[in-house]
């Protein structure tokens, strides 16, 4: 393992700038209240909260309707949100902690991953999102920069880029990034997949080979050679399917499982690998009934214990 002992910082990163529904900021609030930190404890985590976003008021700036660049919606308080979690990551990472931040929706995953990567340049990451998030400033039709942070990971477009995220390092190479469960992906998405050579795991995939296969194709795909290389998960809950995780900003139908989503947290535990954890795009006030959130937060939750070793004994 890459932990000398089992320590996590749950990073709290509420910020809702990377897309237009509100809602999503209120995630950390809800999986906190839920018993997130002691459900870890539980599991014997010695856990530290971290909260960077603390004290700024994203949400008011979202109505500033001057932060836009070109086609790309609140590049400004993106670029800000995401270099004060890239720090936090940093430090918990140096620390020897487990960073586990909580979203916010997954634009936050621009300074997760570029914080895990500046300590493991060899590391991998496993993207488990129905979306592959790897629109560019000049691609995106939507705006909404939750669909663009694998881009700016790995400099795709860069002469293209909002001033405010040009500090991002480029540090995710095409061949150290998988994807698990995609089912909405746009068409110039799908060029940069194929042109880069990115191997993506579809639903299709899933239903061909079984959720173990996959996810062991997934694990030789970031490490072909065996050399013990660490792993960032970033875990976008609209992967699962929106009968067990309804409270999420994009939903889409066709999904996986719960069992399947939980089982690739399960496998990764398995693996003594795991060097960072995102967990995003749970939405409270998306819920039609109180069920929904509930269902939404527990799954969200349910991640993160499996990922850090609830199931596999
Ligand atoms: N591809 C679409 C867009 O760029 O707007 C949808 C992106 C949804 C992103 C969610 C977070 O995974
Ligand atoms: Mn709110
Ligand atoms: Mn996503
Ligand atoms: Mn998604």
């Amino acid at each position: 393992s890459f932990l000398e002992s089992l320590k996590t910082t749950i990073i709290t990163a509420p910020f809702s700038g990377g897309q237009s529904k509100s809602g999503v900021e209120d995630g950390p609030k809800y999986l906190l209240r839920f018993g997130l930190q002691a459900q870890l404890k539980e599991l014997g985590w010695e856990t530290f909260i971290d909260e960077p976003l603390k004290g700024k008021n994203f949400e008011d700036l979202k109505d500033d309707s001057t932060d836009v660049f070109e086609n790309c919606k609140h590049p400004k308080i993106v670029g800000e949100a995401t270099k004060l979690i890239y720090e936090s990551v940093k430090l918990a990472i140096f620390n020897n902690t487990l960073p586990l931040t909580i979203g916010g929706d997954h634009s936050i995953a621009i300074g997760t991953v570029a914080g895990s990567f500046t300590k493991y340049p060899n590391a991998g990451l496993i993207w488990v999102d129905a979306h592959a998030d790897i629109n560019t400033p000049k691609t995106t039709i939507s705006g909404n920069l939750h669909g663009c942070p694998v881009s700016f990971l790995m400099g795709l477009d860069s002469e293209f880029y909002p001033p405010e995220l040009q500090w991002v390092p480029k540090v995710l190479k095409p061949n150290k990034i998988v994807y698990i469960g995609l089912r909405d992906v746009d068409p110039m998405e799908r060029k940069f997949l194929q042109n880069l050579g990115i191997v993506a795991f579809s639903m299709y995939h899933i239903d061909k080979f079984g959720i173990n296969k996959v996810i062991e194709m997934a694990l030789e795909a970031i490490d072909p050679n065996n050399e013990n290389c660490p792993i960032h998960l970033s875990y976008d809950v609209d992967a699962i399917d929106p009968q067990f995780v309804p409270a999420t900003g994009t939903p889409v139908h066709g999904g996986l499982t719960l069992r399947e989503g939980l089982f690739i947290g399960e496998r990764l535990a398995e693996t003594g690998k795991l060097i960072a954890l995102d967990i995003v795009e749970c939405n409270p006030s998306l819920g039609v009934n109180e069920v929904h959130i509930i269902d939404t937060i527990a799954a969200g939750a349910a991640i993160a214990r499996c990922a850090m070793g609830e199931t596999v004994l």
